[in-house]
């Protein structure tokens, strides 16, 4: 904006992340307050580029994703969110929102963290809220959980807030914040088993998972235990324990969605092959630990220079899909207009 503050106009860029500790589960679906605190890596792959512009004649608001007007679900939630903005901000006006993804939307690799990452922070700067990181992180969070931790690079965990508060304290008390970590090296390679879109959105999966599957309280319960472990890893720089508890917290959030009712499948075939192929890789003596998340594609935790050998196995197991090998990436940030 060239008006110093309440702009009309603001483009931002934000990457995926990738849980480690995974958030599954919500205690409250229209503010979005997670029921476990979760733990991620921000990608330096797949960046997502959202451009906003205040429309004050316009009647209603205008949203292009990848060059094409956006429609059904994707729409009503970007308009619920500019709502939101709009009510914060006091500022009526409706407005265009042109993005941009790299990554296939809706197949498990992160296009909703990227996705209202970049919306939040280039909406709160056209519309003239003047917000620190962390009420970045709150505002994300609103228009997707895992999109306010990639409001932050690196290394992020994202807080549940504690239960059982009135609507504000707990909406203040939900927010992501970067980690401390010791020196990891670490890459994720991506393995991309299939780019369809999803049958079952993450949404519906984690509410049918929290009403109906027997498993969910105890792997809720795990994972408390699994972010407190991983946490003091991280700060050792111990990529061995980190992988390790980051492979056991996604396969038991798995094994929480085979076990509602009906079940929850988002691992395939495909997604077996290139597990094998990382357990290969380990007896191998190369350090390198699996994490799905909704959607059949692996990601595999390794140090950054085994990362060519691990993408070359990967590769090979995942059958002629695309295998991409990322670092940790940037927070979400105003790029010049
Ligand atoms: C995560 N996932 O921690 C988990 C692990 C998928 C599996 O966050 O309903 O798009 O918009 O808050 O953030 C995917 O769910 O869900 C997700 P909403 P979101 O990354």
């Amino acid at each position: 904006g060239a008006d110093g503050g309440a702009g009309t106009g603001a483009v931002a860029v934000a990457h995926p992340n990738i849980a480690l500790i995974k958030y599954w589960g919500k205690r409250d679906e229209h503010l979005v307050l997670p029921r476990t605190d979760s733990l991620s890596m921000t990608l330096d792959i797949f960046p997502t580029t959202t451009r906003v512009r205040l429309a004050p004649e316009a009647g209603r608001d205008v949203v292009v994703l990848g060059g094409r007007p956006a429609e059904g679900e994707a729409l009503r939630r970007i308009v619920t969110f500019l709502d939101l903005v709009r009510h914060s901000a006091r500022v009526p006006h409706r407005a265009v929102v042109e993005s941009h993804n790299t990554v296939p939307t809706g197949a498990g690799l992160a296009s909703s963290a990227s996705g209202f990452a970049a919306l939040a922070v280039a909406a709160a700067r056209a519309y003239g809220l003047s917000l620190t990181a962390t009420g970045l992180s709150r505002l994300a969070r609103r228009g997707s959980g895992s999109a306010s931790r990639s409001v932050f690079g690196g290394f992020a965990v994202w807080h549940a807030g504690r239960p059982g508060q009135d609507t504000k304290a707990a909406d203040l008390g939900s927010y992501a914040e970067p980690v401390p970590v010791a020196d990891l090296d670490p890459a994720l390679v991506v393995a991309v088993v299939d780019a369809g879109p999803k049958a079952v959105s993450s949404r519906a999966a984690m509410r049918r998972t929290v009403d109906t599957s027997p498993l969910y309280e105890p792997w809720a319960a795990s994972s408390r235990d699994d972010l407190t472990q991983m946490r003091a890893a991280l700060l050792r720089g111990d990529l061995q324990v980190v992988g390790e508890i980051a492979e056991r917290n996604a396969l038991g959030m798995h094994a929480t969605m085979l076990a509602a009712r009906p079940a929850v499948r988002y691992l395939a075939p495909a997604t077996l092959t290139v597990l094998d192929a990382v357990a290969q890789l380990r007896r191998d003596g190369v350090g390198a630990w699996a994490t799905m998340d909704a959607g059949p594609n692996v990601k595999v935790l390794c140090r950054r220079l085994e990362a060519d050998r691990v993408a070359a196995a990967v590769r090979e197991a995942a059958a002629g899909g695309a295998v991409h090998i990322a670092g940790p990436g940037p927070g979400a940030r105003l790029l010049p207009e």
